[in-house]
């Protein structure tokens, strides 16, 4: 199957575009409204994204099948390096993924009886490390699709499947230390998921390794300790730290560091499956210009919660996903589950209590590895 993307300025154009290159068989797999690039182009009228397939003739398959035999034989020479013909067998999935990662649900197993052993070893390992059922079918689905899943090909499925969760993984996006803009982060999420020490990781980032200005709020008066939790912290930091009791205080705070480069604000925990307690966080939200928010879950957190979770928490139009305590988590499957589930940037992972260290950026080829790992040398 050939698939092209296609960006015109309206669907007609865009529809010819498709005809035109791909023939009238051309199937649309998906198609979008894109923003003009630059500040100017946000006032102007959307771009039209368009993703095409057509299945490939006969006679095309014949000639790839028989370039790559040629490229196996000249590998038997010696000439042929090993790794342009990993380069050649997984570069196409890479190019699929990017353009329509959402439209694969076609892409389905034909026949479950005869799934190859390298099949079902690379799935179970993928559902043991907490990938949900259907995404894992998904991601087998895709690398079989593109590579012969023999015995003596192993190491080129293993690296397929690893492109394929790096690609859904996507990019990462930390906060934009360079940015002159103020950032108001917010951290909101379930209790006890490592919000406030996770804020303080942040605080330390900035305030010491960036040299940055930085200033704490806290909205959690629920309970004494969590108060008294930032404070320390900010002590420590040297960073102020404003406590605000209802959530309309929180646009006086923000005034108040209106000299601050980074200024964190953390939320107290709350139960998702309370309306009320998520209408607080939705109204302290409301009176952010601008806000930056990342929602934190624990990567020990069970698949069926961080659904129950993300479905509370979809009244955020833009957020980041955070993940704490990778280093308690049995697998970090649920980081792809979320990912997929959201369609939201992952933002950075914690891997400790230790304040400031055990905090990174999310890097999507490494989470791919540790899922995938060590399942093939
Ligand atoms: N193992 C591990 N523990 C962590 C990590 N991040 C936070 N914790 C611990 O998790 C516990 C709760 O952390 P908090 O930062 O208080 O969590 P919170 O989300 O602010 O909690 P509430 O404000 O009560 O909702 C503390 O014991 C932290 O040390 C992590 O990455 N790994
Ligand atoms: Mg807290």
């Amino acid at each position: 199957m050939k698939v092209k993307r296609y960006i015109a300025k309206d669907a007609q154009e865009a529809m010819l575009k498709v005809k035109a290159e791909l023939g009238a068989n051309a199937v649309i797999l998906h198609s979008r409204k894109i923003k003009r690039p630059g500040f100017l182009g946000f006032f102007k009228k959307p771009l039209i994204e368009m993703v095409a397939a057509v299945e490939q003739d006969e006679k095309e398959k014949e000639k790839k099948f028989n370039m790559s035999k040629e490229k196996k034989h000249i590998n038997n020479q010696g000439e042929f390096n090993k790794i342009d013909e990993l380069k050649h067998q997984v570069g196409n999935i890479e190019n699929l993924l990017n353009n329509f990662i959402h439209k694969i649900d076609d892409v389905q197993q034909k026949d479950e009886t005869k799934r190859p052993v390298l099949f079902d070893k690379y799935y179970n390992h993928l559902i043991e490390n907490n990938i949900e059922k259907s995404i894992a079918e998904k991601i087998m689905n895709i690398a079989r699709k593109q590579v012969s899943f023999s015995s003596e090909n192993e190491e080129v499925i293993h690296k397929a499947i690893k492109i394929i969760i790096r690609e859904y993984l996507g990019n990462p996006q930390s906060i934009n230390e360079e940015s002159n803009s103020q950032k108001n982060i917010v951290l909101v999420g379930p209790t006890g998921v490592g919000k406030t020490t996770t804020l303080a990781k942040l605080a330390a980032r900035f305030a010491i390794g960036k040299n940055k200005s930085v200033g704490l709020i806290t909205a959690d008066t629920y309970r004494i300790a969590a108060v008294e939790q930032l404070r320390t912290y900010s002590e420590i930091l040297d960073v102020p730290i404003k406590v605000i009791y209802e959530p309309e205080e929180i646009q006086e705070a923000i005034e108040a560091f209106k000299d601050k480069d980074i200024i964190l604000i953390d939320t107290a925990g709350r139960n998702h499956r309370s309306a009320e307690q998520l209408e607080e966080v939705k109204k302290l939200i409301n009176y952010i210009d601008d806000p930056d928010i990342f929602l934190v879950m624990s990567a020990t957190t069970g698949y069926k919660d961080i659904i129950s979770i993300i479905n509370s928490y979809n009244f955020i139009e833009n957020y980041h996903l955070l993940f704490t305590k990778l280093d308690e988590a049995n697998g970090v499957g649920n980081i792809l589950n979320a990912k997929i589930l959201t369609n939201k940037n992952l933002s950075y992972v914690t891997t400790g209590q230790s304040v400031p260290d055990d905090i990174e950026n999310a890097n999507s080829e490494k989470i791919a590895n540790i899922i995938v790992g060590e399942l093939y040398e």
